[in-house]
């Protein structure tokens, strides 16, 4: 004869909370130049020229284009900072954040 017992235990599986990530997202105008573009998202968002000057390609074409995803304290940091150092050379660059999907 057997012995042998089972017992049903219940596992609770903790689930680690993932903050939202935020997109942050450049928005096209006719007065900021190309150059000017890239270079702040070069300095702010730390891309490599190919890659900013790609993003700001495709908001120039396309009238905006995601420049990348952060938490949303990152994000509204950052999209302020680029706003703030094209104003301060007296350009109208408008970059906003909003949630992801
Ligand atoms: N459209 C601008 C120009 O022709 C360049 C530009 C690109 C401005 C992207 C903003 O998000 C922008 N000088």
């Amino acid at each position: 004869m057997s012995d042998t017992s089972t017992k049903q235990r219940t596992q609770t599986k903790l689930k680690t909370a993932r903050p939202k990530l935020h997109k942050v997202i450049l928005i096209n105008d006719d007065y900021t130049p190309r150059e000017f573009v890239v270079k702040v998202l070069q300095s702010v968002f730390r891309l490599g020229e190919p890659q900013a000057e790609s993003i700001m390609m495709t908001a120039h074409q396309k009238g905006a284009a995601v420049i990348a995803v952060y938490t949303k304290e990152i994000a509204e940091t950052k999209a302020d900072e680029a706003i703030e150092l094209s104003q301060q050379f007296g350009f109208p660059l408008m970059v906003t954040t909003e949630p992801e999907e």
